[in-house]
């Protein structure tokens, strides 16, 4: 519904109209959990005119994941519409027609730029006022920039960050302007790793520059990251360790030519992109709602410590059962599963239970794919053939199997990691696990 407000505004108490609207569901974020949230409400029966998506991004939630795969290749890039959610999960493609067809209010380009949970409002940079019912809090996060860590040079032409589809056209527009030439990425987690690939296909040389002794720190064992740094350097990227840029040189146009290193090197660079890491967009809830691990902290049903407000997908600090702790994941089937379970636990709050999610992480660069399931505690426990295509990890603490990793697998078998890892099952014998492999999976 619409509204009209008369504020006293300032000391000489002007009156001022404000115009408002209000909804009973609001999502705030239009990115990956807000598409699945709205697939999710209309499964579950919302009337037209009671949900509204408020994003900064011009463009109706797509699979963010697409933008660092088949969007940056330069055969057949993927372009929306091809890639809105909720493709991704093999469900239906939500076009802005299919939000307009059922009642739900897209509100793009427009930032929020304040909060008032007490209120049930939010503020928009164009200055409406939308007030909610149910607040779903899906604001992601923001790329980590050098700056951050005293380097300047982020605004150079041809430095290039990755989280939306607006820094994805930019990067496109880099390596076109770049074939032949040299990248350097910095930064060894899932954005480099995935870019590198992307640019070796565009025919760039590539040095991949980061300060840990191996690629995917977060994840990989050093014999894990050994396997995919060895088949990336066959396709020509080359790897400096252990050490983290220092300064550009930048030219009189504002391009940076140059990467220089701690360590004393520099490297000459057409282009730059950089994934050091991300920030949860929590700052509109700091002081009003309760943080935790960086994230804003919910319970089982996704509830915030305010329980009209709700939070999902990246910026949410979550309880993962299966660990018995919280942990704020960043990955796309926790935004997607999130986004439905608040949902769920919104509009059935007498038939939702606690979620119960099984974290999964995925990759997917040249002919290589690779999926995450649990925990990466404890002991890693290799099986498989290294010098080959099919390989993996089971990870054993306090003698269960908590995590599982595998590289080549068949859908059977990266079924079957995933049922074991959430079984937890005891583990006597490393050495049979490692023996056994994925069959121990297949056969749990
Ligand atoms: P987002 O998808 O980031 O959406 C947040 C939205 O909120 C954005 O549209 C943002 O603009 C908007 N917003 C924020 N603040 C405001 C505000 N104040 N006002 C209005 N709008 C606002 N994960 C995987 O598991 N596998 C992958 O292969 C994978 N690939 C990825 C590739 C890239 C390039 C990136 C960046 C991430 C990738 N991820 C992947 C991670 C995954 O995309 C995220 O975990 C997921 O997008 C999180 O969903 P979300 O809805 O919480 O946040
Ligand atoms: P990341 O956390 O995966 O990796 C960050 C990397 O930055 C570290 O591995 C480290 O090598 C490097 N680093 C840290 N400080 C540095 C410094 N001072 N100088 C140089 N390097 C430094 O983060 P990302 O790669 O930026 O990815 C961003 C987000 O996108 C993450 O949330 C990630 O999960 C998500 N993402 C996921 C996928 C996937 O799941 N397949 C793909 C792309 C992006
Ligand atoms: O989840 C994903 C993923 O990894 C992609 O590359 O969604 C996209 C595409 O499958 C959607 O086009």
């Amino acid at each position: 519904s619409q509204w009209v407000v008369l504020l006293p505004l300032g000391r000489r108490k002007r009156r001022e109209v404000v115009m408002g609207r209000a909804f009973v569901y609001v999502v705030l974020g239009g990115g990956v959990a807000a598409g699945y949230a709205a697939l999710e409400f209309v499964k579950r029966g919302v009337s037209s005119g009671e949900l509204c998506i408020i994003s900064d991004e011009p463009f109706a939630p797509y699979e963010r994941p697409a933008l660092s795969k088949g969007y940056l290749l330069p055969e057949a890039p993927a372009r929306l519409p091809s890639f809105h959610t909720c493709v991704g999960a093999h469900e239906e493609r939500l076009t802005p027609k299919w939000y307009k067809e059922h009642g739900i209010e897209l509100v793009l380009g427009t930032r929020v730029k304040s909060a008032d949970v007490r209120r049930k409002t939010l503020l928009t940079a164009t200055g409406e006022t939308i007030s909610y019912k149910f607040l779903i809090i899906a604001t992601g996060a923001r790329a980590l920039k050098l700056e951050e860590f005293g380097v300047n040079g982020s605004d150079a032409e041809n430095v290039c960050y990755l989280r939306d589809l607006a820094d994805a056209n930019r990067i496109v527009d880099v390596i076109h302007s770049s074939t032949g030439g040299n990248a350097v990425i910095i930064g060894g987690g899932y954005i480099g790793m995935e870019c590198a690939a992307s640019l070796v296909i565009s025919k760039i040389n590539v040095t991949m520059v980061f300060p840990e002794a191996h690629c995917m720190p977060r994840l990989f064992t050093p014999k894990i990251a050994a396997y995919y740094e060895e088949y990336y350097m066959a396709k020509g990227v080359t790897f400096i360790k252990g050490t983290v840029l220092s300064s550009f040189d930048i030219d009189f146009n504002g391009k940076v030519t140059a990467v220089n290193l701690r360590d004393g090197a520099r490297l000459p660079a057409d282009m730059v992109i950089v994934g050091i890491g991300i920030r949860p967009n929590t700052s509109l809830f700091e002081g009003q709602l309760t943080l935790e691990k960086g994230g804003i902290k919910v319970n089982g049903r996704m509830q915030t410590s305010n329980n009209s407000v709700y939070a999902v997908g990246d910026v949410a600090a979550f309880p993962v059962k299966l660990f018995g702790e919280t942990r704020r994941l960043e990955h796309v089937d926790s935004a997607r599963k999130s986004a439905r379970h608040a949902v769920s636990a919104i509009m059935e709050p007498e038939k939702t239970g606690e979620f119960d999610y099984l974290p999964f992480f995925y990759s997917r660069v040249f002919a290589l794919s690779w999926q995450f399931y649990g925990d990466n505690a404890g002991e890693a426990v290799h099986f498989g053939d290294f010098s080959g295509s099919k390989f993996g990890a089971f990870w054993v603490s306090k003698g269960h199997l908590v995590g599982s990793f595998l590289e080549g697998g068949t859908k059977e078998e990266y079924e079957a990691i995933a049922k074991a890892t959430r079984l937890k099952p005891a583990i006597e014998d490393a050495a049979e696990l490692e023996r056994l492999g994925v069959d121990f999976a297949l056969s749990v």
